[in-house]
């Protein structure tokens, strides 16, 4: 496997928009050190729906990120992640340690194809059920999203915390920021309590610590965002701030 380790020779093209799924990349880039040019896709006048990004990701959608040593084209956050993992063997355990390697997948794909598909779910209700179910699904979705993060507190506990797989920060750790950010953020008129993250010992301790961490608070000042406890009491970028809902 071709590591690069250090950060001068990462280098990559992250295609985002503040607030969106490309935040948790742009979190661990910048805690990589990496060097990525920023192009935002400005979705509120639906670039991501223009044939220049749709070439990049034909689903539309943010965030994509562009290797530009390899060549490697990536969407899916949770994809990314593992690559930055693979690419930089930093943030998440190696091929050499199959048994932490299995854990750090488990719960890397629980992120992504639970926690976030959730999440979408809880913001883009609509799509789901349509317009006219949306407000009677909303109780099921926000249960759901409780007990994943109940689900997450054991689960720090078992790896013995602070971070969710125990003394190691990674990319899991950035994932379940953005996931617990988005659901107290939105929708707008009907977002998640924020007792449904904060009640939970090891996760409010998890994100208290994330948002003191030095590429936390670039990633949230380079998207524009006020100063606030990021992931527990999120206040929105203002970017995002005016757009519709
Ligand atoms: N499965 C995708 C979801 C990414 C996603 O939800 N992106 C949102 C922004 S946060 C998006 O591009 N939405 C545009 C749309 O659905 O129209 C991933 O894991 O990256």
């Amino acid at each position: 496997m071709n590591c690069r380790l250090g950060s001068l020779s990462m280098s990559f093209i992250l295609y985002s928009y503040p607030d969106c799924a490309s935040h948790v990349v742009r979190m661990t880039l910048e805690e990589l050190g990496a060097t990525y040019r920023d192009e935002v896709v400005n979705m509120s006048a639906d670039a991501h729906l223009g044939a220049e990004f749709l070439r990049l990701n034909p689903r539309g959608m943010v965030p994509v990120l562009v290797d530009s040593i390899s060549g490697a084209t990536l969407s899916e956050t949770g994809a990314i992640l593992q690559y930055l993992v693979d690419q930089s063997g930093r943030l998440g355990p190696s091929l050499s340690d199959l048994q932490a390697r299995a854990t750090f997948l488990k719960r890397l794909y629980f992120l992504s194809n639970t926690l976030h598909a959730d999440a979408q779910l809880q913001y883009y209700t609509s799509r789901y059920v349509g317009d006219d179910l949306a407000e009677a699904a909303r109780p099921a979705v926000h249960a759901r999203m409780r007990s994943h993060f109940a689900m997450l507190d054991s689960a720090i506990a078992e790896h013995g915390g602070p971070w969710l797989l125990g003394g190691e920060l990674s990319v899991c750790d950035f994932y379940v920021g953005g996931c617990a950010r988005w659901s107290l953020l939105a929708p707008r008129h009907a977002p998640l309590e924020p007792e449904a993250v904060t009640r939970h010992p090891h996760l409010n301790a998890l994100l208290e610590k994330l948002e003191a961490r030095p590429s936390v608070i670039r990633a949230f000042d380079a998207e524009d965002t006020p100063r606030s406890m990021y992931f527990r009491a999120p206040v929105r970028s203002r970017w995002t701030k005016t757009l519709p809902e």
